[in-house]
């Protein structure tokens, strides 16, 4: 099982990016836990010097699984789904400007609440038309620079828009493109859907990439998810990618980023 945590490029408002602050002595700290890798956390690709960012990556031999986007929602407003034109066609730019450094670093690119939230006085259905529309340009894009994009059904009370995996195959169904698929996180699973393990068969092939978090976004362990039964259905499955942590920094980011890791291996899977 390859293991990411999540880390934050910058500072945000996203609670349950475990690291956040200086980049470097967490990079440090991750790969002396005995992560394989990171799972970036970035608002806007112009924002970060790609080459000193793969420079400190390299040095304490991790990799990149995902790049996360939702900050550009959290800190900026940016949405598929907005209705306001202009602001859609930023969202739609700023994910197509990720595919470079995606490309680079061998990275699923997320798709979390960029994909925002019904307006008020807009119909779902209207919101629904502006994703697809959205992800299928996003995703002829990046087709040719082999990038994938992984859309995150996520719980009720972040969105309207794609709770569940049923959900999400419905709209893998509408786009239409190879390279887009899915991210699972057991945390919004455990809220949404009828059955973890028979939902992450149902996604099986179009499992892009991975979040675990327990049943209160603590660290794996910290609460009453069975992650034995959930990690095996899903490399039974046939997942190959990563299982990225992101979950609070509870008690404080160290100790969940080490309880974590110490709870993953013990299971012995893969
Ligand atoms: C992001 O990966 C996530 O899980 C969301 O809860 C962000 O709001
Ligand atoms: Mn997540």
């Amino acid at each position: 099982m390859k293991l990411s945590i999540v880390l934050s490029t910058h500072a945000a408002q996203f609670a349950a990016a475990t690291f956040k602050g200086d980049f470097a002595a967490n990079v440090a700290k991750i790969a002396a836990l005995g992560y394989d890798g990171v799972e970036l956390a970035i608002r806007d690709p112009r924002l970060v010097n790609a080459d000193d960012l793969a420079r400190v990556i390299a040095a304490y031999g991790l990799v990149v699984p995902a790049i996360g986007t939702g900050q550009a929602w959290g800190e900026e407003g940016l949405s598929f789904t907005s209705a306001d034109p202009a602001i859609r066609r930023a969202a739609i730019e700023r994910i197509k400007s990720h595919i470079p450094l995606a490309a680079r670093l061998n990275a699923v690119v997320i798709l979390g609440l960029i994909r925002g939230i019904t307006p008020k006085g807009q119909k779902p259905e209207q919101s629904m038309t502006y994703l697809v529309e959205a992800l299928q340009e996003c995703s002829a894009a990046a087709a040719p620079a082999g990038v994938r994009y992984a859309l995150e059904p996520l719980n009720r009370y972040e969105t309207d828009l794609i709770h569940t995996v049923a959900d999400g195959l419905d709209l893998i169904a509408r786009v239409g493109a190879d390279n887009f698929g899915l991210l699972l996180d057991t945390f919004h699973m455990n809220i949404e859907e009828p059955s973890v393990e028979g939902s992450i068969r149902q996604a099986a092939g179009r499992t892009f990439h991975f979040h675990v978090a327990d049943s209160n976004r603590w660290h794996p362990g910290a609460g009453h998810l069975d992650f034995r039964a959930i990690l095996d259905t899903l490399f039974t499955a046939g997942f190959s990618g990563f299982v990225s942590g992101e979950f609070l920094p509870q008690p404080d980011a160290d100790t969940a980023a080490q309880r974590a890791i110490g709870h993953l291996r013990s299971l012995a899977i893969r």
